[in-house]
């Protein structure tokens, strides 16, 4: 085989552990702080584009950990990706799905460094790599999880004040069900029309137990209900579509196109939260969403509550989408007491703004990155190109 002229030539990755502004409750973890895992992918003609595979709460949410990503992408990914024509995203990421069974989130990450590359590589942001923009800017939701309903209240103020955010998912299911209802009505009365407040599950649901809030939620003002029950569960989450007032969005249940198809065929849900991870990827997540629209089902850009380097990928391509009729969560950088980038992402008006610049159209804090990452205490180089 004839080289090519330009190869991937280092793979290396970096766990950042980050505590967050305050402890973030989900049904399945409070977290206190976020390990995102990064990846800088080195080419032969002095590019390196950079990816991010974060998960939540270790194990608790998905079936990767920010470990077993690291440990993976550098024992399998890494020695098979050297070599290869760093020119060609879609052959590398071919390659690796053939020799290597799920870990979706770990196949992100490198799909995302790899496209971030060639981004830079032919002058254009991802975007335009991925069927070209629609919008500059997308709207982003802001999750109220501090498990106290008069602190949310106040941080929900706070956000509709600065116009940060006036669209808040809530974290509920850990408290019983008409606990968790009486929390919803509450902070639905403090902010009024001002805003728009959705729940958030996590599975933590029977059945008959969300069928029962279901109406209390419609009543208590709520506009969309996301992943009440269990992953598995298809059957019920088309049951409870076809009951619920409220709009029901599939979340956990779907681990890209395979599983977008599977609901889609049983209209199981009426919105989609798509993530890039959850996907495999960015081409992943694409094929959702073309999944979703070919079968009147909403949009929705999900997040795994990654740091600024997911979270831009992720906008990048949900700003390809015509159509996000429930806009974004992508705040995962808000949520962190760290900065990693040397210009932060910019949120104003309600909304992320997307930068203009090749790839990414970011610039990492390697300083920075060089000092939180979780071996620096070792004297690790920030890069080892
Ligand atoms: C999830 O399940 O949606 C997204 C926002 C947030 O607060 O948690 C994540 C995970
Ligand atoms: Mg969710």
């Amino acid at each position: 085989m004839i080289p090519s002229p330009v190869q991937i030539q280092a793979v290396e990755t970096i766990l950042v552990d980050v505590p967050t502004i305050r402890p973030h409750r989900l049904s399945v973890a409070t977290m206190n702080c976020q390990t995102l895992v990064l990846i800088r992918i080195q080419c032969t003609d002095g590019i390196a584009g950079w990816g991010e595979a974060t998960t939540i709460g270790g194990l608790a949410y998905g079936e990767e950990s920010p470990e077993s990503i690291k440990t993976n992408i550098d024992t399998y990914f890494a020695p098979m990706l050297k070599g290869m024509d760093a020119t060609r995203p879609g052959q590398a990421m071919a390659k690796l799905r053939e020799c290597f069974q799920g870990n979706r989130f770990a196949k992100c990450a490198v799909e995302t460094a790899l496209f971030d590359a060639q981004g830079q590589r032919v002058g254009v942001p991802l975007s335009e790599l991925f069927g070209g923009r629609v919008t500059d800017s997308v709207e982003v939701a802001w999750t109220l999880a501090s498990g106290d309903t008069g602190r949310d209240i106040d941080e929900a103020h706070a956000m509709l004040e600065k116009k940060r955010h006036r669209v808040f998912k809530l974290k509920i299911g850990t408290r019983a069900p008409a606990d968790d209802i009486a929390h919803v009505a509450a902070i639905k009365a403090a902010v009024g029309e001002r805003a728009e407040v959705r729940v958030d599950v996590n599975q933590a649901w029977s059945q008959t137990e969300a069928l029962w809030a279901s109406e209390r939620l419609a009543d208590a003002g709520c506009n969309l209900i996301e992943q009440p029950i269990a992953a598995e569960d298809r059957r019920g989450l088309k049951r409870l579509t076809h009951h619920s007032k409220v709009p029901i969005m599939a979340d956990e249940a779907l681990h890209g196109p395979t599983d977008a198809f599977d609901i889609a065929s049983e209209h199981a849900a009426d919105v989609f939260a798509i993530k890039i991870a959850q996907s495999g990827g960015l081409t992943g997540a694409a094929s959702v969403a073309s999944i979703a629209l070919a079968a009147g089902i909403d949009l929705y850009g999900g997040t795994m509550l990654e740091g600024a380097l997911g979270t831009m990928a992720s906008a990048q391509l949900f700003s390809t989408f015509r159509e996000l009729k429930w806009g974004t969560e992508l705040f995962g950088p808000l949520l962190l007491t760290e900065e990693i980038l040397t210009e932060p992402l910019r949120y104003e008006n309600f909304s992320l703004h997307l930068p203009h610049g090749p790839g990414l159209g970011i610039q990492l804090d390697l300083d920075k990155i060089g000092r939180l990452r979780r071996d620096s205490k070792y004297g690790a180089s920030v890069v080892k190109a």
